[in-house]
């Protein structure tokens, strides 16, 4: 008798795992249950090797810059995720094709246990592995469990229903006796069968739907922080007045990027697909150290208003990922305020051999910043507010570290706790391959040729004024160089920007010429070192390069 095969088995459990998603989907948006597919996404990545995860980041990078998918963090979230739901299915048409096979061998028609087994045997793993290591739900693990096990149960139910219906349809087809007209009933039947498919299908794309937009409208709702005081922060735009520099006479070209980025639209790059969501009611920022038997003692352990009633202060910051390409959007600039890690750790009973701080943050990153640093600079700080507001969760709340002239990856977000060595460790990115200081290294970028906005100076000469930004960390930028066609190097005029740490924005009149023109860039620190001028990769230490573009006047 001729029995569904493996193909069906791989399609059903497919299609039947489209609403499965759905509906883990929602249970995510509405009660911060897992979601599977991310869970698996996170602990794999975390036990692949650095080598492998680079490259993985720069086939996605190069991938989302020639499609020219903006903005590119979000299209990189997207890509993990996809890449953590495609684990998923690759495992499900796998086990269904597995499963049918096994239904094949049965002698009798089962009703559900083999269903319910199969759906124990795929579940159970994926279950675990959302539990264990970094976890990225919110619910409590015994109601996550009960809801992901009975999930899995049901849909493994679902594919030994399928399998029964399929059997049925096939036995049917079977010719009892030769048929008055051959193949006619075999045809109906396979006809039947299609139409069974097509059925499912409907049905698992229905509830997909319907799951996936109840789930991302209830993420919406979700996504909006309400703070201590009941307000609710709006999409920030950035202030123009009362900026420190807001008498500068130098005046950005037009279409050069907003000197202060809304906080909305700042960067985000972590390894979390769903940002932790922390309460602050039962949030503490505990510092401890190891003792040699492994047990640990607890030096201070910090709430928020002990941090807050510290004496504050305000940065503007420009932050840049180390995984930022020349002229990429991995940089942002935006005004934090916090107190210096050397007024917290005053509140810090630090034992004698003291040398590093490990701190972590609440998705399972870390990394060390020294003492020596720290005592060395008053401008390392806990961060707390941008622009005024808490952190968004997105960014880090409640509490973020700043340390000067690093690149974002050796600064947590989220932190939960502070341990105190006496020795260093590799941090997060470290561990995986990227430079264990990770300075800033000084890029200048061409943000526009304003081709639109000719502007004539006072001899009636015709000037096209050509701009963007240069930034070296905190070491802030004394120079800017514009070449033309790979004429001499000419000074751009530097508008004073917001601190020493922001990235300060150039403008060069360029003498209006047609034809189609190239505009190169080079920036000198504050220190008086020309950027590094000869390309480079941003694994491991940071783009190098001299950006420019063509056009066409
Ligand atoms: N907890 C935590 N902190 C983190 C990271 C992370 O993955 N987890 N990523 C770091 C990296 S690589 C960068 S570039 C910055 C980005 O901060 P942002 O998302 O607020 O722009 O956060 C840093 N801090
Ligand atoms: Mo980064």
């Amino acid at each position: 008798m001729k029995k569904p095969g493996i193909v069906l088995g791989a399609l059903v459990a497919g299609l039947l795992t489209l609403p499965l998603l759905a509906v883990m989907f929602l249970g995510e948006a509405i009660a911060g249950f897992p979601f599977v597919p991310f869970g698996l996404f996170i602990n794999v990545r975390d036990y692949t090797p650095g080598g492998v995860i680079t490259k993985t980041i720069e086939t996605m990078q190069s991938v989302i810059r020639t499609l020219q998918l903006t903005p590119s963090d979000v299209w990189a979230k997207r890509g993990e995720e996809s890449i953590g739901i495609i684990m998923v299915l690759v495992i499900v048409l796998i086990a269904g094709a597995i499963f049918f096979r096994f239904m094949n061998r049965m002698e009798r028609r089962q009703e559900w246990i083999p269903g319910a087994i199969f759906g124990l045997i795929v579940g159970i793993p994926l279950t675990v592995v959302n539990m264990v290591g970094n976890q990225v739900f919110t619910a409590d693990h015994l109601t996550s469990v009960i809801w992901l096990i009975g999930l899995f149960l049901l849909w493994g139910y679902a594919n030994n229903w399928a399998y029964n219906k399929l059997t049925y349809q096939m036995a049917l087809s079977q010719p009892r006796q030769a048929p008055a007209v051959p193949g006619a009933k075999a045809e109906v039947n396979a006809i039947d069968r299609r139409r069974f498919l097509i059925q499912l299908g409907g049905a698992t794309a229905a509830i997909t739907v319907v799951g996936a937009f109840v789930g991302s409208m209830a993420a919406d709702q979700s996504s909006i922080r309400t703070i201590a005081d009941g307000s609710i922060p709006e999409a920030t735009e950035p202030p123009q007045a009362n900026l420190p520099n807001s008498n500068a006479s130098v005046v950005p070209a037009p279409g050069t990027r907003s000197e202060l980025t809304p906080v909305n639209q700042f960067y985000r790059i972590d390894i979390s697909l769903v940002p932790p969501d922390i309460d602050l009611a039962g949030w503490t920022l505990p510092f401890v150290i190891t003792n040699s038997d492994g047990s640990q003692t607890q030096l201070a352990n910090l709430k928020m208003d002990d941090i807050r009633k510290l004496p504050s202060m305000d940065q503007y910051i420009t932050q840049g990922c180390i995984s930022n390409q020349i002229a990429g959007d991995l940089i942002s600039t935006v005004k934090w305020t916090g107190a210096s890690m050397q007024e917290v750790l005053k509140l810090v009973k630090m034992p004698a051999d003291a040398t590093h701080l490990l701190i972590s943050g609440a998705d399972g990153f870390f990394e060390t910043v020294s003492l020596d640093l720290i005592n060395k600079d008053p401008t390392i700080m806990l961060g707390y507010d941008w622009d005024g507001q808490p952190l968004p969760t997105e960014h880090g709340f409640p509490i973020r570290i700043h340390v000067s002239d690093l690149y974002g990856m050796k600064q947590p977000k989220w932190i939960t706790g502070i341990e105190v060595l006496n020795h260093d460790v590799d941090g997060y990115w470290v561990v995986r391959g990227w430079d264990k200081v990770a300075q800033v290294r000084t890029v200048s970028v061409v943000d526009t040729v304003a081709t639109g906005s000719v502007v004539t100076d006072a001899g009636g000469k015709k000037l096209i004024p050509v701009g963007g930004i240069a930034w070296a960390g905190a070491r802030s930028i004394s120079k800017v160089e514009v070449s033309v066609d790979g004429s001499d190097w000419v000074q751009a005029q530097l508008r004073e920007p917001l601190s020493k740490k922001t990235w300060v924005i150039w403008r060069y009149d360029w003498p209006f010429a047609q034809g189609t023109h190239t505009f190169a860039v080079r920036a000198y620190d504050g220190t008086g070192q020309l950027q590094i001028t000869d390309s480079a990769p941003e694994h491991p230490s940071g783009a190098t390069g001299i950006h420019q573009v063509s056009v066409t006047v």
